[in-house]
């Protein structure tokens, strides 16, 4: 048997790259199938037969990501445009809640900046985010990535964010030759269409980075609050709130929604966990 890790999946098909640096296609055997479906990230036992693959185990997963679906995930890069699509703190938000959950560290990129004014809005959201403790990229047309492309190194790293925010752009600056399929954001927007279709793993110095399809809709469902306030970084402050399960709404002598009131959490993140709050108490899908 072969170990290797799943670096592409096309419709039960997947590609893999084997340990001594061969990458043959596979399909899942009926008993793993049954388990579970093979994600990209998986590290997985190959055996060969007559020339052909069969994936019979999957390992052990670090964590896993649904939407995108991938696995082992180390962290996930959430690109948002400063316009075209608009920069959308709610969006962010609810994708930093749930790559947290996930247990996988948030950052965020914001792209497009090459169209935004010097004193445009954008700054001061970059800025709140930074404050909080996230890491923020920015870049745009002719933007020097040597930082993004410095992060991505020993990891795997899973991009994220709406379609037409220009995820596939950004990979195809870095390097030319993946010839990632791009296209106009109006378009990609006002067909409802996504203009990537499938997860795959690109290799990027020694990381790896997996281009996905911007999402239509993200599941709040399953989400407890008790565990989602502990992921947020803002929440975390020395003062104590009067019970130890208060989740930050209602409860009284909240020292959370105290420090929102004096200006030391921001406002924009605890509204957005609020939004959240909300959501599940409804049992609602969200945007
Ligand atoms: N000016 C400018 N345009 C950009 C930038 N990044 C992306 N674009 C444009 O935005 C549009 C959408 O970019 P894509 O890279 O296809 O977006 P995506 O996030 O991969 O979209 P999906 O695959 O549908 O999820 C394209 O027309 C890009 O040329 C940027 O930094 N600056
Ligand atoms: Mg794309
Ligand atoms: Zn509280």
């Amino acid at each position: 048997m072969n170990k290797g890790t799943i670096i592409k999946n096309i419709s039960n098909q997947y590609e893999v790259l084997f340990d001594n640096g061969e990458i043959h296609v596979c399909v899942a055997m009926g008993k793993v199938r049954l388990d579970k479906k093979p994600l990209v990230g998986d590290h997985v036992m190959v055996e060969t037969f007559e020339s052909q693959y069969g994936i019979q185990k999957i390992l052990d997963r670090k964590n896993y990501l649904t939407r995108p679906a991938i696995a082992n995930v180390d962290q996930a890069l959430i690109v948002m445009s400063s316009i075209e699509p608009d920069f959308s703190t709610t969006l962010v938000d609810r994708l930093i809640f749930l790559i947290s959950l996930a247990d996988i560290e948030p950052v965020l990129c914001v792209t497009k900046m090459d169209l935004v004014k010097e004193n445009d809005e954008i700054y001061s959201y970059i800025e709140d985010y930074r404050k909080s403790g996230y890491r923020v990229y920015t870049t745009g047309k002719d933007f020097d990535e040597s930082e993004i492309i410095a992060c991505f190194e020993n990891k795997i790293t899973v991009l994220t964010g709406q379609s037409g925010a220009g995820k596939s752009s950004l990979l195809n600056r870095i390097n030319p030759e993946f010839q990632l399929h791009t296209q106009k954001t109006s378009k990609a927007l006002g067909r409802g269409k996504h203009t990537t279709r499938h997860c795959e793993l690109f290799a990027i110095g020694n990381g790896w980075v997996a281009d996905t399809p911007g999402f239509s809709s993200l599941d709040f469902s399953r989400v407890d609050l008790l565990e989602l306030k502990d992921k947020i970084l803002d929440f975390k402050i020395d003062e104590e709130c009067r019970f130890r399960n208060c989740v930050h709404l209602d409860e009284p002598d909240c020292a959370i929604k105290k420090a929102v009131q004096d200006g030391r959490i921001s406002s924009i993140r605890y509204q957005n966990y609020k939004d959240v709050a909300m959501l599940i108490k409804q049992g609602k899908r969200s945007y």
